[in-house]
């Protein structure tokens, strides 16, 4: 996303705000994720113009106090080798209990795509790197929220280390279970975006993401990714599943 992009999703707002064409507009924008190729998910091109237009890039989500911190339960998959939960993949579930057997020291992150230093990570390389605590709420499209302090490195320094491309557009992460989600470029590059390693002052539990899961602040919970394996960069949007299963990909709140 870059400024000319912007431009254009806001002249599609102001010239139909409230009317068909103006879903149409932003729907059709250079700069809009194709949703709209679904009927029901045509309203997210709007949140996402409205919410790209209207908040500055950098803004940040509040912070919260250590007093303020919350329990939290662990949802969806929390535990990727177990065979009887929602999501499980067979390959990853079976390199996941291997992995975690050896205490992570042998998972690395893959970093590829439109980059120009392709590799990996290692749970050392990545504490080595600029790091960056917050605490946060956490809220989840089924209801409920929690606070939670999060310690990580800023998606961007990885991506700064790889050596992103000016083609780079978008930012896809796989993981040990079936999630695989994006982010665009001002999601993953915003200050409080973060791999995060560390939860509550401790390691990451197996349940949240151990031993990386993604924080994306200013979206709803199930775009904070967890169990992370790898990354890649891309020039063009593909629905990793958001869409084809009938949720927003960009949900902003
Ligand atoms: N890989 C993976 N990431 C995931 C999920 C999942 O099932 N698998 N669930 C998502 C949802 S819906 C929420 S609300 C949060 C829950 O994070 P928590 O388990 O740390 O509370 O993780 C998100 N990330
Ligand atoms: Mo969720």
């Amino acid at each position: 996303m870059n400024r000319k992009d912007l431009v254009i999703s806001r002249r599609g707002l102001i010239g139909g705000l409230g009317t068909t064409s103006a879903l149409m507009l932003t729907g059709c924008g250079e700069s809009q994720p194709p949703t709209y190729g679904n009927i029901l998910r045509m309203g997210d091109n709007l949140t996402y113009a409205m919410q790209r237009t209207l908040l500055s890039p950098a803004a940040l989500v509040r912070e919260y106090d250590r007093s303020e911190i919350t329990s939290m339960p662990a949802t969806g998959t929390y535990d990727p080798a177990r065979t009887d939960l929602g999501n499980h993949d067979p390959q990853g579930g079976h390199d996941y209990a291997i992995l975690r057997k050896g205490e992570f020291a042998d998972w690395r992150l893959v970093v590829e795509g439109e980059v120009e230093r392709p590799g990996s990570f290692s749970l050392a390389d990545l504490g080595r790197m600029q790091r960056r605590t917050q605490i946060t709420k956490h809220s989840c499209e089924e209801g409920w929220s929690a606070i939670a302090e999060w310690t990580g490195v800023p998606l961007r320094a990885v991506l700064e280390a790889a050596g992103m491309r000016p083609s780079a557009r978008y930012v896809e992460f796989y993981t040990f279970d079936k999630i695989a989600d994006s982010l665009d470029m001002i999601d993953a590059l915003h200050p409080q975006t973060i791999l995060a390693y560390g939860m509550n002052g401790r390691a990451l539990p197996i349940g949240h993401g151990a031993p990386l899961r993604l924080r994306t602040e200013r979206q709803i919970g199930y775009k904070s990714v967890k169990y992370l394996r790898r990354i890649v960069v891309t020039d063009k949007f593909n629905d990793l599943g958001n869409i084809k299963s009938g949720w927003a990909w960009y949900n902003g709140i």
